[in-house]
């Protein structure tokens, strides 16, 4: 039986990032992929203007009361951009009717990156996103979600015992895991760190640094860490093939990066990842 997954974040129509990649991504990882979009949006909102903004807010409660009327099952839940305050909220009481005792709960806090918040972001939305951490198993921060979940300065010149402490205040919160993305400790290589508090364990993964940022590569990292975690891989193994398949998205990209400066070309890489989960279960 396929595993079944519900991921809860925007449609941006064009763009390339949240629902647009989560959801080939998944289906590709051989999980049967359910969605509940929170906005339409034409494009993203990270260098474009001028897009347009369809909140679907009011529609979630009413997606979770017929799910819940029909008694569906989920293995794993994964959020990610979620538009304002209330839609945390929602989203909250969403995990409350619908996640079991064995479904796995993996929020990314979709809020900004190098040190800045997304455009309507804002310290009090930080807030919110913390409480729906609490709920979470895993999470999955980028350092500048980091410094808003837990109110400390944003900085790029960090160790590993910094990296490790945060870990630790993190999975404070309330969540089992925390795995910060994004890593880089003043060398070459670039990575993720992860967190168990139950078993008292770090684990990474990092691979040499491209210096070429660039939309939407915490999404597929997500996505990736998400769909293995909720097939079965190890923490390890998820870490590993998240770190690889972003970096193959990266690489895929470059020599087209002018044409594709708003997301990722993360689809020629799909066939590769299909094949690599096929061991998860
Ligand atoms: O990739 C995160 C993301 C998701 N959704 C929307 C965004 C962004 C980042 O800019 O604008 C609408």
């Amino acid at each position: 039986m396929l595993k079944r997954i519900v991921t809860i974040q925007d449609i941006s129509c064009f763009g390339k990032c949240s629902l647009t990649v989560a959801l080939p991504i998944l289906s590709a990882m051989g999980l049967e992929t359910a969605v509940v979009p929170t906005a339409v949006l034409s494009t993203h909102t990270g260098g474009f203007s001028g897009y347009t903004f369809r909140d679907l807010t009011a529609d979630i409660p009413e997606i979770t009361k017929h799910w819940e009327s029909i008694k569906l099952h989920f293995d794993g839940i994964y959020t990610g951009y979620l538009g304002s305050i209330e839609q945390v909220n929602i989203v909250a009481d969403f995990f409350d009717r619908l996640a079991g005792e064995d479904t796995t709960i993996v929020v990314d806090p979709v809020m900004g990156d190098a040190g800045r918040l997304y455009a309507g972001f804002t310290p009090e939305f930080a807030l919110e996103m913390k409480k729906l951490c609490s709920k979470a198993d895993i999470i999955v921060p980028n350092m500048t979600e980091v410094s808003y979940l837990l109110d400390i300065p944003y900085t790029e010149k960090y160790d590993e015992a910094f990296v490790k402490d945060v870990l630790r205040r993190l999975t404070a919160i309330g969540c089992r895991t925390a795995i910060i993305t994004g890593v880089r400790y003043g060398d070459d290589m670039h990575g993720a760190v992860a967190y168990d508090s139950v078993n008292d364990t770090y684990y990474s993964s990092f691979q040499p640094h491209i210096d070429q940022p660039m939309h939407g590569t915490g999404d597929v990292f997500s996505s990736v860490l998400s769909g293995a975690l909720i097939k079965g891989a190890s923490l390890q193994q998820a870490l590993d093939t998240a770190v690889a398949f972003t970096v193959d998205t990266i690489r895929e990209t470059i020599p087209e990066k002018d044409t594709y400066w708003y997301g990722v070309s993360f689809e020629p890489c799909l066939g590769k990842l299909s094949e690599d989960c096929k061991n998860f279960r």
